[in-house]
Formats: C-alpha cells, sequence, structure tokens
C-alpha cells in the first residue's frame, strides 16, 4: 500500500528539527475588510453542519436538501435530495442578476497578441451551444466525456457543458502521453474524446490530435472526437472525427439547465499515486461546489467586483478543475487564463500578464516561485506588480525562504501568502492561513480552515501534543471529498481509511508546533530514515534552499550499509551564484548547523534541472532510483525526460 512507511515501528514520529520564528500579520485594512473573521472558526466549532449549510446556501438550489450530511463511513453523501445545476450556478445566475458584461476570463495565449476577452454573457452562450452540441453527439447524463486540450477557453467550456447536461468529464493534462491518455479513456469508459489540433507551447505549436488518434484506435467505445482548430496545423482526420467549430456554432445559443441530484457525479480526475495504475478520483455536484465557491471566496478574500485573479495552474491538474473553472466561476469572479510557459518568449511573462491585467490575487506553486528565485529578482523587478494586494501557494510544502521572497519581491512585502493544503481527493483546499486573520508563518499552512477538523497523530492515531510530529489525518467527512475510487470502493477504502481507524490518511506527514501549528512534512513515502530516525524530506530541503546560494533542492535516502538510508541531496544554484569546488561541504555544513548532524547529506550534487510531474511535484521516486545506481521507474508523468540524463551524468563526480 502506497501509505506504508519504511520501519516505522522504529520511530515514533517523523522528526521536527526546523525552527522559523518569522511572523507576518495580516495587513491592517485587508483585516478590517475580510470576507471571514475569526467568529467563522468558532461558528464552525459549535455547530460543523450548519456552518457547511450557510456555505452552500451560497449557491442556487433548484430544491433544497433535507439531509445536510449522510455518514456511512467511510461513504459521504452531502446535502441529500439537493438539486441544483453546476454550468447554472457558474455562469447563467450571474447573467440573470445583471452581470452578463462582467468579464468571466481574460485569456492570454502564449503567442504574444493571441489574447481574447470573454464576458459571463458570452460565457453562457457557448457553454449553452457547447451543451446542445454534446447533445446532438448523442452524449446523455451519466456518460463518460474524456478532454485532452491545451489551456484555451474551449477547455472550460467543454467542462461546463459537460456538468450542464450531467455528463461527467475527465480532463486529462495535454501533456500525457499515449498510453496514459488510452488507460484513462478506458478506465472510465469514455465515448466522447474532446481535444484540439494542438497547443502552444514554449514558443511552438504542440501537437495533440496524433496522440489522441493513436490511443483512440485502441478503444472502441469512443464514438466521436470533437477537434477545436487552435494552431492550424496538419491534421490526421478520421470517421470519428469533427470540427468543434462544424458542430458547435450552428447550435442555438440557449439551452435549458436541468437540475441534477446533489450527488451526481461531476467528474473524475486521476492522479497517479506513487505505484500502481492511476486512481480516478470521483467528485460530485453539490458538496464539490459548496466548498470549491466558499474557500476561494474565503481564502483569497475574493471582492468579485473589483478583483482579477490568477491562478497558473494548468485546468488538468485538480487545482486548475477548482480554481480556475468552478470556484471563481460559482463566484463571479474575474480570472485571468494563460496558456504558454513562464519563460515564453522572456522570463518575464507572468510578471508583464500581472502588469497587464492589474492582477490582484495570484495563486501559484513553490516550483515556479524558486524557478524565479533561480532566474534572479532583477526580473519581476522590472514590471509594475503594485496591483497585487493576496499571493496564493499550492502543490508542495513551500520552503520558508521561498515563501519569503515570494512575498518581497512579488508581494512588495505587503500581500499576505496563503499556503493551502489539499489534494485531489479532498476536491478543496482544507489548511491554510486566512489572509485577513492569520499571523502566518513561512512554511507553515497552519490551520484547518472552519469546518474541517484535521489532526497530527502517531502510528498508533493517538493525537500528538503541540511540538509533536506524525501523520496528518482528517477527522471528519467535509462536503468536497471524494466518494470513492470511479469503479473501485475497496481500493478507495484501502488507499485512505485503513492506516487509521475511522481516519482519513492523506499520505502526508506533518508536525504540530509549540502554538499548534500545521507543518506540512512531504509524502511520507519520501520519508528517510537515517540511523534510527525518521527525518523529512522536506526540512531538508528547506535547509538547504535557506543557503543563499540554492534555488531549489530535492532530497532522497538512499539505502547505505551503516546508517540504513542515507541523505542524498539533489540542488540546483542561484543564477548569480557559481558552482565552486567545496561548494557540497558548504551546504553540508548548513544543514548540519541549521538542523543538526544528523540531517547533514552524505552526497550533495549540483543539478541543471530536478524531475518534476506537469503540476510541478518532485518526483523523488526517480532521483532515489539515480543515487541508488537503478534503471528508473515509470517516467511517463515526468515533463521533461531528458532531465534524468542530465542528472545521471552528474553522479560520478559527487562519489
Ligand atoms: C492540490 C494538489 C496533493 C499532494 C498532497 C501534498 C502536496 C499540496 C501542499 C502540499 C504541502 C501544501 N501538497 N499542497 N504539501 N503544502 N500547501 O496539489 O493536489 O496534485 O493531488 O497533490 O500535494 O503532499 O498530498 P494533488
Amino acid at each position: 500500500m502506497a501509505t506504508e512507511t519504511p520501519g516505522r515501528e522504529t520511530q515514533e514520529t517523523l522528526s521536527n528539527l526546523l525552527t522559523e520564528t518569522r511572523r507576518f500579520a495580516p495587513p491592517a485594512e485587508l483585516a478590517a475588510a475580510a470576507n471571514v473573521t475569526a467568529e467563522a472558526y468558532e461558528e464552525a466549532e459549535r455547530d460543523r453542519l450548519a456552518f457547511w449549510e450557510r456555505a452552500a446556501e451560497r449557491l442556487t438550489w433548484a430544491e433544497r436538501w433535507h439531509t445536510t450530511l449522510e455518514w456511512n463511513a467511510p461513504f459521504a453523501k452531502w446535502f441529500v435530495g439537493g438539486k441544483l445545476n453546476v454550468a447554472y450556478n457558474c455562469v447563467d445566475r450571474h447573467v440573470e442578476a445583471g452581470l452578463g458584461d462582467r468579464v468571466a476570463y481574460y485569456w492570454e495565449g502564449e503567442p504574444e497578441g493571441h489574447s481574447r476577452t470573454i464576458t459571463y454573457a458570452e460565457l453562457q452562450r457557448e457553454v449553452a451551444k457547447a451543451a446542445n452540441a454534446l447533445q446532438e453527439l448523442g452524449v446523455r447524463k451519466g456518460d463518460r466525456v474524456a478532454i485532452y486540450m491545451p489551456m484555451i477557453p474551449e477547455l472550460p467550456i467543454a467542462m461546463l457543458a459537460c456538468a450542464r447536461i450531467g455528463a461527467i468529464h475527465s480532463v486529462v493534462f495535454g501533456g500525457f502521453s499515449v498510453s496514459a491518455l488510452k488507460n484513462r479513456i478506458e478506465d472510465a469508459n469514455a465515448k466522447l474524446v474532446i481535444t484540439a489540433d494542438g497547443g502552444y507551447r514554449r514558443g511552438k505549436p504542440n501537437p495533440l490530435k496524433p496522440t489522441v488518434d493513436e490511443a483512440v484506435a485502441e478503444c472502441p467505445g469512443v464514438e466521436r472526437v470533437v477537434v477545436v482548430r487552435r494552431t492550424g496545423q496538419e491534421v490526421n482526420w478520421t470517421d470519428k472525427d469533427i470540427w468543434w467549430h462544424d458542430i458547435v456554432d450552428r447550435q442555438p445559443a440557449e439551452h435549458e439547465a436541468v437540475p441534477h441530484d446533489a450527488e451526481d457525479p461531476l467528474f473524475i480526475l486521476y492522479t497517479s499515486g506513487t505505484t500502481g495504475k492511476p486512481k480516478g478520483i470521483l467528485h460530485t455536484t453539490g458538496g464539490y461546489l459548496t466548498q470549491t465557491s466558499w474557500t476561494h471566496w474565503a481564502v483569497f478574500d475574493l471582492k468579485p467586483e473589483t478583483d482579477i485573479y490568477w491562478c497558473t495552474a494548468d485546468i488538468g491538474w485538480v487545482t486548475g478543475h477548482s480554481y480556475i473553472v468552478y470556484g471563481p466561476l460559482a463566484n463571479a469572479a474575474t480570472s485571468v487564463i494563460y496558456e504558454g510557459t513562464p519563460d515564453t518568449p522572456h522570463r518575464g511573462r507572468f510578471w508583464e500578464i500581472v502588469q497587464k491585467y492589474k492582477v490582484t490575487i495570484l495563486y501559484t506553486a513553490p516550483t515556479a516561485i524558486r524557478t524565479f528565485m533561480k532566474w534572479g529578482a532583477d526580473i519581476p523587478a522590472k514590471f509594475d506588480l503594485s496591483s497585487l494586494r493576496i499571493l496564493g501557494s499550492v502543490g508542495e510544502p513551500i520552503n520558508p525562504e521561498a515563501y519569503v521572497w515570494y512575498r518581497e519581491h512579488i508581494g512588495g512585502n505587503r500581500c499576505p501568502v496563503v499556503d493551502t493544503w489539499w489534494q485531489t481527493e479532498t476536491g478543496a483546499i482544507m489548511i491554510t492561513p486566512l489572509p485577513g486573520i492569520t499571523h502566518a508563518k513561512p512554511g507553515a499552512a497552519m490551520r484547518a480552515l472552519p469546518g474541517i477538523v484535521a489532526d497530527v497523530v502517531d502510528d498508533k492515531g493517538e493525537s500528538v501534543p503541540n511540538g509533536g510530529g506524525g501523520y496528518l489525518v482528517i477527522r471528519e467527512p467535509w462536503p468536497s471529498m471524494l466518494r470513492t475510487i470511479w469503479g473501485d470502493d475497496k481500493r478507495y477504502v484501502d488507499t485512505y481509511w485503513s492506516r487509521f481507524e475511522g481516519l482519513y490518511f492523506p499520505g502526508d506527514g506533518a508536525k504540530r508546533d509549540e502554538d499548534g501549528d500545521i507543518w506540512l512534512l512531504g509524502r511520507v513515502d519520501d520519508v528517510m530514515l537515517v540511523s534510527g530516525h525518521n527525518i523529512s524530506t522536506t526540512e531538508v530541503e528547506s535547509a538547504l534552499v535557506s543557503h543563499p546560494k540554492v534555488a531549489e533542492a530535492a532530497v532522497v535516502g538512499a539505502s547505505d550499509p551503516v546508517t540504513g538510508q542515507a541523505i542524498v541531496a539533489f540542488v540546483i544554484l542561484r543564477g548569480e551564484a557559481e558552482e565552486s569546488e567545496d561548494i557540497a561541504a558548504e551546504l553540508r555544513a548548513h544543514v548540519a548547523s541549521t538542523l543538526g548532524p544528523i540531517a547533514k547529506p552524505r552526497q550533495i550534487l549540483v543539478v541543471p534541472e530536478l524531475p518534476k510531474t506537469r503540476s510541478g511535484k518532485i518526483m523523488r521516486r526517480l532521483l532515489r532510483d539515480v543515487a541508488e545506481n537503478r534503471e528508473l521507474g515509470d517516467v511517463t508523468t515526468l515533463t521533461d525526460s531528458s532531465v534524468m540524463k542530465l542528472i545521471a551524468e552528474k553522479l560520478p563526480a559527487a562519489k
């Protein structure tokens, strides 16, 4: 099972080495006008279900639920008996409320000059046409639709069209391979695929259709393939194919949104997990929209009339589903969507976009922040970032140094940073500071949101005291929780509910500091066991990144005859830092003085890049293979497979 920790009997808890004393209070003005005040925590504590009912009331229901939560552990039903339409809530109701002229999306293509502004009224027409087209193609409620697209407006439109008619979408990252796409189409038994000829990436048209052609050739269950023309590149054509513009453009711009059951499936999203076949995480309608929209409004202190919100994630990742599409649209927010990479055509592209649209809320990932650190602070300094008021982080633990850099060089030392912990499985943010309330500590996700009951437990599932480390768990069901793994209830129970009796185990290590605040320590599969001590990769990485010469670090435990496992660190130096002979010794000494000698890496390798998934998570598993001189495991979810070659070449030098 993925949640197994090597030798966990040896040591009661994960190590708790890092001390961080910096704190950032919320700006007074922001606190005074914040959407959520500290009372929310008390209200939710008094009556958790009543709290979520009020959050659900922010949506428009065709029929109110009769039971807030039906908990047949570990299977949850929220807002039972309620009926609503997600697309109506995300689009039509705003137009009916007179907000049709408000911009829903500023879309920015990668090639400069490719941009499009879409108001809520336009979005309503586009979604209605797409929904009519899907119905003409025979798609019915409950059918699965696979979506394999670049970051173009037709992607959220396709998702909303599915939601509108009750079809279940399964968005597959536009960078995944033929076999990854084929497996996902097959697992969900999708009857329709929506794709594009290609998208722009790193300055070039990047074809998508050939991947779909190969995958669909092996999936007889797929009846039709709808193709958006984005790049205009040559495509092969089969009997199943139909152009998006041929079928969608001629449809009526009205479509009646029938209400769906609160527990009708909304989408499946596959997460790779560490081993085995990808898990199809199933999310449903009412609870998912309740928690994504409430958290988007609360955590980013969203003022929909004035904020310009930009989440830089790919929509093919859960962050894009919940915080580019469903949460922001349900709140009638104005968002930016960007198609391309941060370095195309130049390394200031993100800051140029912030300046152009006067972005007020920016939500990005630690991997991006560390890349910007590596490129140097002089790049963002060339742009006007004064519109920003709140910064968010998601995807990995954010190292304190990266947090402080983000706050200073992007946020001008005035914007609160919210470090949001959650997962594909949780559907929405769970643990995070609130920008108008929390005195945030760099590197800490701080505290469970109102209505969420999180805890840190030891091996036996007992809460650890303040100052202790262990395993993160969630004690009570929450509205946007996954309902199951598609087609595999047993795997759902085994993966998430079997490690600790009655508790949801997300697979992350955590510690609770002396104030009771929560710090995430990375996946427990990545925890290292050195001379009988469980040491978290996150803490050693953060210690390395706190050295002025280091931009990014990945740490793994490699088997060692003396210590069981030994720490091997891969580091990327900052732009201005030179690789010197004694850099390894210097960094080893730095870790020893920051965390203690037990955490000192056996080896330090300076590398040009680190292996990452498309959502920017470091694939430590592959680094472990390198450190232990093994053949590489599955690399299909890697962004760039040439990275591993570059790293392997570095290895002998450090021995
Ligand atoms: C939203 C998303 C989930 C895993 C999760 C954890 C890590 C995400 C984090 C974080 C520390 C944060 N993670 N946010 N760790 N601090 N703020 O990333 O979903 O792709 O399913 O990944 O990501 O390890 O368990 P997903």
